[in-house]
């Protein structure tokens, strides 16, 4: 199994709405690493960097107003698998079609306030990390019970 890392971001509507712990502890419920956090407010270039592949779709102006409107809280989360595994987690992008049990499943009703960002490939996490932090800001550590919670298959 491949250690990932990937960029997940608790969008504005999940700060808003008090759901940083919750969020937080399904990823360390699951048993990934958080190595690096920091709350930041997302800027119009930032969100044109992050959001390269939908600036020139319609829904792109509500986007950038919606991610631009509050502080977000950005994470680097690293494990076995990472991106696949937080994609589960996270859930479809519309929250009424998002499985229950996963986070935009259990927690919204929105397409466009889904609560929560996660990279949706190994190259995009790449990119999304470089846009959000700097390697002095990453601090990569072991767990005591690493192997217990992620033993190989
Ligand atoms: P993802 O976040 O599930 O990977 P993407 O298709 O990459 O979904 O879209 C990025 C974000 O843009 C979504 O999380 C959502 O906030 C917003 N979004 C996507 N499609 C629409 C749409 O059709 N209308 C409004 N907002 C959308």
């Amino acid at each position: 199994m491949a250690s990932e890392r990937t960029l997940i971001l608790v969008k504005p509507d999940g700060v808003q709405r008090k759901l940083i712990g919750t969020i937080v502890s399904r990823i360390e419920n699951k048993g990934l690493n958080i190595i690096a956090l920091k709350m930041l407010n997302v800027t119009a270039e930032l969100s044109k960097q992050h959001y390269a592949e939908h600036v020139e779709k319609p829904f792109y102006p509500d986007l950038e107003s919606f991610i631009t409107s509050a502080p977000v809280v950005a994470m680097i989360v690293e494990g076995p698998e990472a991106v696949s595994v937080m994609r589960m987690l996270i859930g479809a992008t519309n929250g009424r079609e998002a499985a229950p049990g996963t986070i935009r499943g259990d927690y919204g009703s929105s397409r466009q306030m889904n609560m929560i960002h996660g990279s949706d490939s190994v190259d995009s996490a790449k990119r999304e990390i470089g846009i959000y932090f700097t390697d002095n800001e990453i601090c990569s550590y072991g767990v005591a019970l690493g192997d217990w919670v992620c033993a190989a298959d």
